[in-house]
């Protein structure tokens, strides 16, 4: 039995202590005044809370008259639209929590006001820093969120959100919060391998129960900076996720998978995770875009996001870099379209210097059957310098079409720019069309092992050894790209990797791209990776750039 060694981010955190002083009152003649016999207050009507001016015995019903800790509003039931705000420079050391919802025209607002650092909810090694617990229509901004305890701890989480028999939860927010240092724990334990705990981090939200059907509908993670967090930086489950899809000759059976909707994920700064930066699970169509990860896995296995056991997931925009690997991870690549998923897009993303791999996709161990992934196309992407392979398949991979991307590599190593390997079973049916392979390093080469039913045409590969399995005549080999900016281009920005007009593989691509679904019972619009449309000229490109 490997020893696990528990590793947590030990910053050096000022911890303002906070004594709160149960206040006696005295001297109010006549007045029993406690904390319970605050009036409940209407709609619209709103709490305050700051830690350094604020008295519990207050009303919380003005700045003037703010509460100083939670211990009040953990007793109350919110009505629709209700608000809490938190002072500017407060520091509270106990877990945010309330009752209540709000409703589809009023949500209840969860904010700061003042001037200041933005108010920090900071318990030291609770179960959670922040609670919402069967409750829904809650919109959550403008906070600094920690959960560090003197030792890591199984479970630990920044905002924790739970639903067991609810039915629909709909619409909560979390916009520009800060969540750090939470010392959740990290086994030794390989990314395949289920026992490892994921469920603790950055943003946690859980589904249970099995009586009543349950998602999430309108739930939106934007603008938050989530870092050195231990394991996961953002992740949802479900207990509604069992169907099953049989290799050979089977059929797709549903036996009570529900997944929730309208889950986005936009614009926020993932960094310094101590394992997976975003796990997306249990979902139909969501949306990951204009996120930034950088050195995710960093003291386990595990690539920087994935989505699983989803339908129409669709990541765009995205910049995933330095997946950090350790001596015996599995995976610490970009982006992984895992298995029990179909039809996943992944376009305009730019994965450069993880250590294995820019893009996985994962099938899973073929003889489950609950082991898919069916058509996950991968397109206008920019894959430069991952160590180890660009592109992977493992398992039950079905149908995978991989087009217009550009793979780069200068790195000093060998490099399988495509690698199919074996989950007790290969891909089958994967296509890679008008794609740029271009190795300026040593020893970039192709891997298919006993993969089945490979179509590579009308790619473009440079310093990439010749694979038996790939036809000589219907792909250009060993014609280069030809870079606006000359040789080499720098890998801080994608704008490096744009082409002369004279470079080859203008006008030359294969025009039959497929069509990426967007769940709807519609089509994702094709553009190139900066925003041209495609076709333009005599026809489509090869690479990630459309030109005339
Ligand atoms: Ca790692
Ligand atoms: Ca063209």
């Amino acid at each position: 039995m490997k020893n696990n060694i528990i590793k947590t981010y030990f910053n050096i955190v000022v911890l303002i202590s906070l004594t709160l002083t149960s206040t006696i009152i005295l001297g109010c003649l006549g007045d029993n005044n406690n904390s319970d016999n605050i009036t409940p207050i209407g709609n619209n009507d709103a709490y305050y809370i700051d830690s350094t001016n604020g008295h519990d015995d207050n009303d919380g019903s003005t700045p003037e008259t703010a509460w100083k800790s939670f211990v009040n509003l953990n007793q109350k039931t919110l009505s629709a639209g209700n608000s809490v705000n938190l002072k500017k420079g407060s520091v509270w050391n106990e877990t945010f929590k309330f009752r209540g919802s709000g409703d589809e025209s009023n949500p209840i607002i969860i904010t700061s006001y003042g001037n200041g650092n933005k108010p920090k909810i900071a318990p030291r090694g609770k179960p959670y820093a922040f609670l919402i617990r069967n409750q829904e229509y809650i919109e959550v901004s403008d906070l600094e969120i920690t959960n560090l305890g003197d030792t890591p701890a199984e479970n630990r989480k920044g905002i924790y959100v739970e639903a067991r028999d609810f039915g629909v939860v709909h619409h909560l927010y979390f916009r520009n919060i800060e969540i750090h240092d939470v010392n959740g724990v990290h086994g030794g334990l390989a990314d395949g391998d289920f026992q490892n705990n994921k469920s603790n981090g950055g943003i946690v939200s859980v589904i249970l129960g099995n009586a009543v059907e349950t998602y999430f509908d309108d739930f939106l993670i934007e603008n938050c900076h989530i870092h050195h967090v231990s394991q996961t930086g953002i992740y949802n489950t479900s207990s509604w996720e069992d169907r099953e899809w049989p290799r050979n000759g089977g059929v797709y059976v549903n036996q009570s998978w529900v997944p929730s909707k309208n889950m986005v994920y936009r614009n926020n700064t993932i960094e310094h995770i101590a394992g997976n930066g975003l796990i997306l699970k249990n979902a139909h169509a969501p949306l990951v875009e204009y996120n930034t990860f950088d050195y995710c896995g960093e003291f386990t296995s595990g690539n920087a996001a994935f989505c699983f056991n989803t339908d129409y997931a669709l990541f765009q925009y995205n910049e995933v870099s330095n997946t950090v690997t350790n001596v015996g991870d599995v995976d610490s690549g970009g982006l992984d379209s895992d298995f029990k998923t179909r039809w996943t897009t992944f376009q305009y993303n730019y994965c450069h210097n993880n250590g294995k791999g820019g893009i996985l996709i994962t099938g899973g161990p073929a003889r489950w059957p609950t082991a898919f992934n069916y058509e996950t196309i991968i397109r206008y992407n920019l894959l430069a310098n991952n160590g180890d392979h660009a592109i992977k398949t493992s398992g039950n991979v079905m149908s995978l079409k991989v087009y217009n991307n550009h793979i780069y590599s200068d790195l000093n190593e060998s490099i399988e720019v495509i690698q199919h390997k074996s989950w007790e079973g290969y891909s089958r049916s994967a296509e890679y069309f008008n794609n740029i392979f271009f190795s300026d390093g040593t020893n970039g080469s192709i891997r298919l092992e006993n993969s089945a039913g490979n179509s590579i045409h009308d790619n473009m590969f440079s310093g990439i050894s010749m694979n038996s399995s790939v036809s000589t005549t219907a792909n250009l080999w060993n014609v280069a790209p030809i870079y606006s900016v000359g040789s080499s281009p720098q890998l801080n920005s994608v704008e490096n990797f744009r082409l002369s007009s004279n470079s080859p593989g203008i006008n030359v691509g294969d025009n039959n791209q497929h069509d990426a679904l967007n769940g709807e019972g519609g089509v994702i619009r094709i553009k190139d990776m900066f925003g041209n449309d495609v076709p333009l000229g005599d026809g489509v490109d090869i690479g990630m750039e459309e030109q005339e």
